[in-house]
């Protein structure tokens, strides 16, 4: 930090009661005190955006632009004044005015700019790249309504608008506006700012950008809105219904909007700083969250040709050498591939470029599966960022081992130097920091606070294994979390919990191949073998949150079924003494924390090969909770990391589910004629007690799709998950022994800190200063 800036950061934190006061009867005319609690939360805002316009602004010789269409980044209050480090003393001095900041918190609204994981992974990435000083900034789209808020009617995933852009917020309107040009019209936008302050450290930016000429009345009822209206409606939503062509092309417009204004703000930024941009990618890297953002490929390279005077091979081999890409998914279904005639609508200027990289291509390889344009024509986004960009890595060991060895194998044998393994962090400070600061301070007390700056410190609470006051303490601090959770849970569901029950928790998107169908499954069992007389030995609390996207008929249903479930279940006095199923609503960064903190089983249950990585499985263990899952994505790295007696993995392997996709051998119905205890757990989802509660329609279409399709598997382990998830729920009672868990699970966290993400990202691809 320079001087000039450390010094005026030293006044202000050391006049903060001063600030404050000054701000409140500057905004308010009002005492501190006398505000109310929005209006000290307004107060802390610009108290804490004054603290960051001091703080230094990275510039290096070189910058990363991590472009997404998601940014999930959260509220922001409490992480940015940790980061400041001046929460506790806030926390004070509001404690000394009679107010609580935990209460304050709450009246932030959330920013929705992201569907999960990958949008909060850039959100921690964000957070990281700050924290350890490197020059970088994101770059995305200023949803207004953002992913949509759900609300529970009849059993019923019912999407609404989520409003979240307040009059006064974190985001900071600029001057800088530029002109998307579209196939068939031009619209303006301009750029927002929020600031991202690293923990003890300087600010880097987060670019969103907006349309000016938006129009948020556009949307009716729910989420409806006329799609067509391109300049109206762009950054309404994130990720609109694109079951339809009007829905895919929206997407593309979006997507050419976001590359677009990246492309003119890059290149803005090099003719700034006087650099040639034949060496922008001594200047530049972006790295390219997905496929999302690919058409920056193609217009970096449009623009430098029919601007810059590049000649076409200068133009390529400089993009080339300045766009990277991570991949998050082998599903199929979620690679990109756009019809040539949508691109020919919405980007047409772009569709030379694409051609000439595919004939490149093809001139250079026969092979057909590496073709960018196929025989039906369409474009394969993620070959473009292959054959074009200087990298390619998976998010977890196992997920860049399947890239290399089957989805891409014929990209990998082209270019195996390309390909590398990035797997997945998430950041300390609102992972553990903000939302658990129980566990922070007394792990500050017991090792010692190093690890807030280098989480590998983690590890020194192994030392503490056989004490039996710091496993006390870990238990302790688990059940006031818990507690806090029932009160949350009493007055936002309306549901009464025992903090005493074990609280099994699965939040994550709603998806069959991340098998919340086979949970419920699990929780019928239960619920039968209850009815039956066979109760468990303490009570079971099943917690779910997910949303499901609202073109995707079969999450809905099973959503449905949760809801099903819940109303039997909760309602059953022969049962409600002995478990409970909560499906909260409106599942979203914000409950995540709350959650989080107070879960003893993370549900980590894909089929094995489908999760890339998955990040709550480490944001649980972080906060000590065990892991029942299967060894997929990263979930096989903390079975390496705290060894077989401190997990709980069942079910086939991910070799083994390639194999019967490869050989199509899979037939659900044969799982369900072998055994008995799958036949009732299914049947039960047409049963009289559920079609009293739920809908025919949704539970019988569920109920065929897992006897005739099953397409993720979900009988093939239905059986060993049962066996273990009964193992899990008895060792619980091994108190001395589950401790000794959750300890080791925190210690061995320290591995999975986006700040170690983010160090090797630099050292392998970015290689800034
Ligand atoms: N992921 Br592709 C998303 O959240 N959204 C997407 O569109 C795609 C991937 C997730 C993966 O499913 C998850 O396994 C991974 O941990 C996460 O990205 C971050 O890499």
């Amino acid at each position: 930090m320079s001087k000039h800036t450390n010094m005026q950061r030293d006044v202000l934190v050391l006049n903060l009661e001063e600030q404050l006061e000054g701000i409140a009867e500057e905004k308010y005319g009002k005492s501190l005190k006398e505000c109310t609690d929005r209006e000290t939360y307004f107060v802390l805002l610009d108290m804490t955006t004054r603290l960051m316009n001091v703080a230094e602004v990275y510039n290096g010789e070189k910058k990363v632009y991590y472009i997404s269409m998601e940014f999930l980044i959260g509220k922001l209050l409490s992480n940015n004044l940790i980061n400041l480090r001046v929460y506790d003393r806030v926390k004070a001095i509001l404690e000394k005015n009679g107010k609580d900041l935990a209460v304050i918190e709450e009246c932030e609204p959330e920013p929705s700019l992201g569907n999960g994981g990958l949008g909060r992974l850039a959100a921690c990435f964000l957070d990281s790249i700050a924290t350890l000083g490197l020059a970088g900034e994101g770059i995305g789209l200023n949803y207004h309504f953002g992913l949509f808020k759900q609300v529970f009617k009849d059993h019923l995933q019912n999407a609404e608008k989520n409003d979240w852009i307040e009059e006064q917020s974190w985001l900071e309107k600029t001057d800088t506006t530029f002109e998307v040009s579209f196939g068939d019209k031009k619209v303006v936008s301009r750029l927002y700012n929020m600031d991202v302050v690293g923990y003890d450290t300087g600010v880097n930016k987060l670019r969103l950008f907006d349309i000016e000429s938006i129009d948020e009345s556009l949307v009716k009822k729910g989420i409806d809105f006329d799609k067509t209206k391109i300049d109206k409606n762009l950054t309404l939503f994130l990720y609109p219904d694109d079951s339809d062509e009007a829905g895919n092309l929206l997407r593309i417009y979006q997507e050419y909007f976001l590359v677009s204004n990246a492309a003119q703000l890059i290149l803005r930024e090099q003719k700034e700083r006087q650099y040639d941009l034949h060496e922008l990618n001594n200047h530049a890297v972006i790295q390219i969250n997905d496929t999302h953002p690919t058409m920056i490929i193609p217009e970096l390279i449009r623009i430098l040709v029919e601007e810059k005077a590049f000649s076409m091979d200068d133009a390529i081999d400089v993009v080339s050498k300045t766009c990277a890409y991570t991949n998050h998914t082998i599903l199929a279904e979620a690679l990109e591939t756009w019809p040539l005639k949508y691109l020919e609508k919405v980007v047409p200027q772009l569709v030379p470029y694409i051609k000439e990289l595919d004939k490149r291509v093809r001139a250079k390889y026969k092979n057909p599966k590496v073709q960018i344009i196929d025989k039906d024509k369409k474009v394969h986004m993620a070959f473009i960022d292959i054959h074009y960009g200087f990298s390619i890595n998976g998010v977890a060991a196992i997920h860049t081992d399947i890239l290399k060895d089957s989805e891409l194998n014929d990209f990998y044998k082209i270019y195996p130097e390309k390909f590398n393994n990035k797997t997945n962090g998430i950041t300390f400070r609102r992972w553990l920091l903000s939302c658990n600061h129980p566990l922070a301070d007394f792990l500050s007390q017991t090792i010692g606070d190093g690890f807030k700056k280098d989480a590998n410190k983690l590890e020194k609470l192994l030392d503490h294994i056989n004490d039996e006051e710091v496993l006390d303490q870990l238990e302790a601090i688990k059940m006031g979390k818990k507690k806090e959770l029932v009160d949350y849970l009493k007055k936002h569901e309306n549901v009464e919990v025992d903090p005493d029950s074990i609280f099994d928790i699965q939040v994550k998107r709603l998806h069959e191949y991340k098998r919340q169908q086979m949970n419920a499954l699990y929780i019928i069992h239960k619920y039968l073998e209850i009815k039956g007389g066979k109760k468990p030995s303490r009570p079971l609390t099943f917690i779910f949150g997910a949303k499901a996207a609202p073109a995707y008929v079969i999450a809905k249903d099973i959503i449905h079924l949760l809801l099903v479930l819940q109303e039997i279940v909760n309602n059953d006095p022969d049962v409600n003494k002995y478990m409970k199923v909560i499906m909260v609503e409106n599942y979203n960064v914000s409950y995540a924390e709350k959650l989080i903190p107070a879960c003893d089983v993370s549900e980590q249950i894909s089929l094995a090969s489908k999760e890339a990585s998955g990040t709550s499985n480490m944001k649980f263990m972080l906060n000590g909770a065990v892991t029942l899952g299967t060894d997929d994505g990263a979930n096989v790295e903390i079975h390496e990391l705290v060894g077989d007696d401190n997990i709980y993995i069942f079910g086939v392997k991910a070799d083994e589910v390639i194999e019967h996709y490869k050989k199509a051998d899979y037939v659900s119905k044969d799982y369900y004629k072998k055994s008995k205890v799958i036949k009732e757990a299914v049947d039960f989802i047409v049963s009289k007690e559920c079609l009293k509660v739920g809908h025919k329609e949704n539970l019988e279409r569920l109920y065929n799709e897992l006897l005739n399709k099953d397409w993720f598997m979900t009988l093939i382990d239905l059986e060993s998950y049962i066996a273990k998830k009964d193992e899990i729920f008895a060792d619980y009672e091994k108190r001395d022994k589950w401790k000794k868990m959750m300890l080791t699970n925190i210690a061995k966290a320290g591995y999975f800190s986006s700040d170690r993400t983010i160090a090797e990202y630099n050292r392998d691809i970015w290689h800034l200063n």
